[in-house]
């Protein structure tokens, strides 16, 4: 008896795992920006502690946040064929702007 509960609380943590990271990792994790400068997807959601990737084409891009508490650090410069990870320490909004194409706009929300 003892022997099965623990089997069951090893299958639940499994399951949490690979919930866990279905939801947050591999891609849900990430901001493109597309070959018709704009960031993909314009609204993405995380969670406190969470890692967001930015990933850039062969069209250089930066990234600056709009002040805000929490927010983290830019991406500054022209960054193409690379990807740049930023972690979301702070629950809130965090819009952000490229400045080399003001039109190209995102969000990050952290809850
Ligand atoms: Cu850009």
């Amino acid at each position: 008896m003892r022997r099965r509960q623990c089997l069951r609380g090893r299958w639940l943590r499994f399951y949490i795992a690979v919930y866990h990271s279905s939801q947050y990792s591999a891609g849900r994790g990430q901001v493109n920006a597309t070959a018709s400068l704009a960031f993909d997807p314009p609204t993405l959601t995380t969670q406190v502690g969470h890692a967001v990737t930015f990933a850039f084409g062969s069209v250089g891009h930066n990234v600056f946040f709009d002040p805000a508490t929490g927010a983290p650090g830019n991406i500054t410069g022209v960054n193409a064929n690379t990807s740049v990870t930023r972690t979301f320490d702070t629950a809130g909004t965090f819009t952000y702007t490229c400045h080399i194409h003001p039109y190209m706009q995102g969000k990050v929300v952290v809850e």
